[in-house]
């Protein structure tokens, strides 16, 4: 059994001599890249860090990026534009980050209430880190903050919003 196993390996070997050595040689690449890999995510985050955003939401109801890994420590710059057409009223949008700790989906929920302060809700504002204002269509805002290693939820807090428009922002010594 084994010697006809011997067999068949060799016959495949000669008869597809160019494919065998290539397996062979891309077999080590990949342990040596997988360690290399490893080594170095222990000096320099994996992900590249960014401490200048730019987020847009349009009529889609959607932010365009969901995943931040900014610099800890160091002052984030975020412009928030709303790309779309439609009025404040009808399709308004934000960008709310809130503490670790709160509950982006029940912030949404109570924000529903809070239509005079721009679904900003005031009983909630211990709850938030920064916030732009709210957006319609072609209107942008810029905010700064500095964040302390940590995962934070962002969310646009417009009635609605919430399922479609959150996301998360890493920050990284
Ligand atoms: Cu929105």
């Amino acid at each position: 059994m084994k010697k006809l196993f011997l067999l068949s390996c060799t016959a495949l070997f000669i008869m597809s001599c160019g494919e065998s050595k290539k397996a062979d040689s891309t077999q080590p690449e990949i342990d040596y890249s997988t360690a290399t890999d490893s080594n170095e995510a222990e000096a320099t985050p994996a992900v590249a860090t960014n401490n200048h955003i730019v987020l847009k939401a349009g009529d889609d109801m959607r932010f365009d990026k969901t995943d931040f890994t900014v610099k800890a420590g160091e002052e984030v710059t975020l412009i928030f534009m709303n790309s779309g057409e439609m009025s404040k009223e009808a399709m308004g949008h934000n960008f709310v980050l809130l503490k670790p700790g709160s509950d982006a989906s029940a912030f949404a929920s109570d924000a529903v209430s809070a239509k005079a302060t721009d679904y900003i809700p005031t009983d909630l504002q211990n709850e938030i880190i920064a916030h732009t204002k709210l957006l319609g269509g072609k209107e942008n805002d810029q905010i700064k903050f500095t964040l302390e290693p940590g995962t934070y939820d962002f969310l646009c807090s417009f009635p609605g919003h919430y399922g479609s428009m959150n996301g998360k922002i890493t920050a990284v010594k």
